[in-house]
């Protein structure tokens, strides 16, 4: 049996959905099934991450061209992983990891390892004739994730600076993504029409997709937010999730937060959470301080009436989930997959997380590639709820329809939140 043995690589630079240049690997086996994927790279990166190794000449797609790391596919990778066999991911992944012999893939470039990587995944799907899903597991999954989308965003607007990323609504008490999804469409359409009422303001588009925040006071957004889903009759089945992504708002050389306008501490920083966690039902807060203040990470643990997650803390690796898992940093995971450069090492990291009880979260980058394998890892391995981003722009669209899409071909429930454990707090009353 041969099939599956590597025939060729080929690399090219296409696009993702935001216009940047990114490396796309094809690999064809001896028996012909064929995998091809792209390696999303995202806006705010944590600095833990994969390397994401660009040309950075300025006259050329403003820097941001891949050409050297799809040279590297061509040259270096291809030629020493011709024979092996796509079943074989993790042999596949530990050699790439030997070619590279970086911790964070500095050499050859996490984006053009990662490519590589997941390709050999679809490959070896496609040789069994399955979906990706499907061919990672024999275990047919119980749930599928509930999704967690982001309907506005922060940045800077029409004279408005909001400092937190994303601010994202969560079905919970139903068990249909039919359902969840309709929701999530249904407030994201009516927010422009709430917001222009209440503030007398058009619509921006945000940086993320969303709808750019009408108000740099995030209790404000909350309460915008709050009467949406309480128009369209929804509040039994919403609840929040908010990305601080803090490190954005981080000012190294003063060790403090640039958070409206002034410069604020850690523990002011814990004080506001602390007192939106209390206003709102939230299901998670994600990185709510910067991205290597692993202590601060554990106190806000202790004082938030939520869930913390790590995505720039964690970065996908599993050192730094052990280290939060030491410190009691954390309580769930964003698990994106080219953060740790290889299907395997971000499976293995993501597997031990949730071994300890955490929450596991799927997400796509912010514009992203439409193949991103994180949804199918993530409902293989029934991880708990999925990063959607806005419904609207092609990746997360495909995040979603993969949603809608599997619902209806497996017939698996979507996993209600509200029966999970570790999101006791949603029950308490006093919101
Ligand atoms: C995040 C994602 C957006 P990026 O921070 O969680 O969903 O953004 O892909 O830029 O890291
Ligand atoms: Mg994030």
């Amino acid at each position: 049996m041969c099939g599956g043995k590597i025939k060729s690589i080929h690399a090219r630079q296409v696009l993702d959905c935001n216009g940047r240049p990114v490396v796309e690997a094809e690999i064809v086996t001896q028996g012909g099934a064929a995998g091809c994927a792209g390696a999303s790279t995202g806006t705010s990166v944590g600095s833990g991450e994969a390397f994401v190794l660009r040309d950075g000449d300025p006259g050329f797609y403003s820097g941001l061209s891949v050409c050297k790391a799809v040279r590297n596919v061509n040259e270096i990778i291809a030629p020493a992983l011709i024979g092996m066999d796509v079943e074989k991911q993790e042999e596949i992944d530990d050699k790439l990891i030997e070619l590279d012999g970086t911790k964070r893939k500095t050499r050859l470039g996490g984006n053009a390892i990662f490519a590589v990587s997941a390709a050999a995944a679809y490959a070896a799907a496609d040789l069994k004739n399955m979906q990706l899903y499907e061919s990672m597991t024999k275990k047919r999954p119980r749930y599928l994730f509930a999704p967690a989308s982001n309907v506005i965003n922060g940045g800077r607007c029409g004279g408005i600076k909001q400092d937190f990323q994303e601010f994202m609504i969560v079905p919970k008490g139903i068990t249909s993504v039919k359902e969840a999804i309709r929701m999530v469409v249904e407030i994201f359409m009516y927010l422009p029409e709430l917001i222009a009422k209440e503030t007398g303001r058009e619509v921006d588009l945000g940086s993320y997709s969303g709808h750019a925040a009408p108000d740099e006071d995030p209790f404000a957004v909350m309460d915008l937010l709050e009467r949406a889903v309480g128009k369209l009759g929804y509040k039994k089945n919403i609840c929040y999730a908010l990305d601080c992504a803090a490190t954005g708002y981080y000012d190294v050389q003063e060790k403090a937060y640039r958070y409206r306008g002034k410069l604020r501490g850690r523990e002011e920083m814990i004080a506001v959470l602390k007192k939106l966690s209390m206003s709102y039902p939230f299901a998670f807060m994600e990185d709510v301080l910067e991205e290597n203040d692993f202590e601060g990470f554990a106190a806000a643990r202790k004082q938030l009436n939520t869930v913390v997650v790590g995505d720039d803390l964690l970065c996908t690796d599993k050192e730094r989930i052990q280290k939060a898992v030491k410190i009691g940093a954390a309580d769930g995971v964003i698990f994106k997959p080219n953060q740790a450069g290889t299907v395997t090492e971000a499976l293995e990291a993501a597997r031990y997380a949730k071994e300890q009880g955490m929450l596991v979260i799927p997400s796509g980058r912010a514009g992203g590639v439409l193949d991103d394998p994180e949804k199918e890892i993530g409902f293989a391995y029934e991880f708990h709820m999925f990063k959607t981003g806005a419904p609207r722009e092609g990746s997360r669209t495909a995040d979603i329809n993969f949603m809608l899409r599997t619902e209806e071909k497996t017939g698996i429930p979507m996993l209600d939140i509200e029966k999970l454990p570790i999101m006791a707090h949603l029950g308490e009353a006093g919101y």
